[in-house]
């Protein structure tokens, strides 16, 4: 099949293989500047914005995609290729693809290219929300002082050259500057990310930074900015070169990075955007008073889920997720987990099915076309497991609750920190703190509560016997009997409680 390379002059032509913008890109002015352009946001936000598009009367909310890290070279270069455009592969539920051509980044920015360009485009009166995927290691909070981290180097040099920022604390306070002093308006800032009160992180985390950095300005935040909470979710896994190949085979585009993802889509967000919004409920997007609820159940369940399913299953060989979960004892062990002990934590969500919801999840896992990467969702943990998981377990030990299933997952991660999986082949962790996670692995193979005492992470968990008790006997069943001989034997235990 004759193949055409993806960008704007093809577009007619690919058109005959799978579904391009319904609007002329021509006619769209940017509204929106986005920050991290990776797989999620092109898979989620920018869907719903390409939907909404299609609607001449919403011409003023385009997207800029802003890439802020270095690492970002390729995809940005790659954007700019194909002129912002890029094929959405959704993974059905039967094995059959969807593409669509989406067409919703109609400006690209590369901020260490020309940082000023940023923050003019940031500070532009046309620009109505930048909104955020910065990943929840991100927000620069030290979970050990419950504060912004100042030690942080990046952060250091943005305080020292204001004018060429590395950090979004940095562009942030610098186009929030422009805007004031301009006589401007305002904008809504909006987290995209998987944390509990991402609104609020975002607001508290960047008035900490603009303290330092620009005090005069806090007042000014305050009154003209705008931090809405959101829940996200659409599961979107790594592109395999496998997928980039069939798309040229069966297709014909020759796409250098499509996205590809589950399904499933949503967006809750609390309806406080300062500065006004694209109408996106229009497509599907859900706005309510209080998000907080439906992030805690996301987190608490899909997140967490995720990372049960990630850590057991890196340590018993599995690559993908949806081999670990359809793994009995691991699938077992989950629905015990997501009954036992996260129930009990999650309140405010009245007309939520949550038995409904835990049944699509365990699907939505178990789906073998995704084939999302084991190594994607245990990247990070350090960053992940004190926002999806520990909310839960210090939740139950206040409440005397059952803590057995989320320990043992924490005891398998002291042991997954050691960089090898049972069978003794070399783990790929990538993770900012993988250093003083495997010191502190290396130090509990004499005892095993030592890998607890990373603050940063666990805060004073180690403090609490229930949990040392519980993590302890997890540890030494995993090291004594094999890994999937010790879920076995936790569930039983649990089952016959229960
Ligand atoms: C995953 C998320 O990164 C992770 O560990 O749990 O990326 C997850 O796939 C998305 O939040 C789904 O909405």
């Amino acid at each position: 099949m004759t193949s055409y390379k993806l960008n704007t002059q093809n577009l007619t032509a690919i058109s005959s293989q799978v579904s391009i913008p319904e609007y002329n890109r021509d006619t769209i002015n940017t509204g929106i500047v986005h920050v991290g352009i990776g797989g999620f946001h092109r898979a989620h936000q920018a869907y719903y914005t390409d939907q909404l598009l299609k609607d001449p009367s919403f011409n003023n909310w385009g997207i800029c995609g802003v890439a802020l890290l270095d690492f970002d070279t390729k995809i940005y270069n790659i954007l700019k290729d194909q002129n912002g455009l890029y094929t959405l592969i959704v993974k059905e539920l039967d094995g059959s693809l969807t593409k669509k051509v989406i067409g919703a980044m109609v400006e690209y920015l590369f901020a260490p290219e020309n940082p000023l360009r940023v923050i003019e485009k940031m500070a532009n009166p046309d620009i109505k929300i930048i909104t955020l995927t910065i990943t929840e290691g991100g927000y620069n909070y030290n979970e050990a002082t419950g504060t912004f981290d100042f030690e942080n180097l990046l952060i250091q040099h943005d305080l020292k050259n204001p004018d060429v920022p590395k950090t979004i604390f940095g562009y942030l306070t610098q186009s929030l500057k422009l805007r004031k002093e301009r006589g401007l308006l305002g904008c809504t800032i909006q987290s995209c990310d998987n944390i509990q009160g991402n609104g609020h992180m975002i607001k508290k985390m960047l008035l900490s930074y603009v303290k330092e950095a620009e005090p005069s300005l806090i007042s000014w935040i305050k009154e003209n900015v705008s931090f809405p909470n959101s829940m996200v979710d659409r599961i979107t896994p790594a592109t395999a070169s496998s997928d980039i190949i069939n798309l040229k085979k069966t297709s014909g585009i020759d796409d250098a990075w499509p996205v590809v993802c589950e399904p499933f889509i949503q967006w809750v967000i609390e309806d406080d955007f300062i500065a006004g919004r694209p109408a996106w409920e229009n497509v599907g997007v859900q706005f309510v008073k209080d998000v907080l609820p439906y992030e805690k159940m996301k987190l608490a369940l899909l997140n967490a889920g995720h990372s049960v399913i990630g850590i057991l299953g890196a340590l018993m060989g599995y690559k993908t997720i949806d081999k670990a979960v359809n793994n009995p004892q691991i699938h077992s062990f989950l629905e015990i987990y997501m009954d036992n002990e996260v129930t009990p934590t999650l309140d405010g969500l009245e007309g939520v099915d949550l038995k409904k919801y835990k049944t699509s999840l365990l699907q939505r896992f178990g789906n073998v076309y995704i084939e999302d990467q084991i190594d994607r969702i245990c990247s990070e943990s350090s960053a992940k497991i004190p926002i999806f998981m520990l909310p839960t377990i210090y939740k139950q030990l206040a409440n005397k609750g059952n803590i057995t299933h989320g320990a043992f997952v924490i005891a398998a991660w002291a042991i997954y920190s050691l960089g090898k999986d049972e069978s003794g082949k070399d783990l790929n962790i990538k993770d900012a703190m993988v250093d003083v996670l495997n010191e502190k692995a290396k130090a509990s193979q004499e005892k095993p509560a030592s890998f607890l005492e990373i603050a940063s992470i666990f805060r004073d968990l180690k403090e609490s016997k229930q949990f040392v008790e519980a993590y302890t006997s997890a540890y030494n069943s995993i090291v004594k009997n094999n890994i999937e001989a010790s879920i076995k034997a936790l569930n039983a235990l649990a089952l016959s409680n229960n």
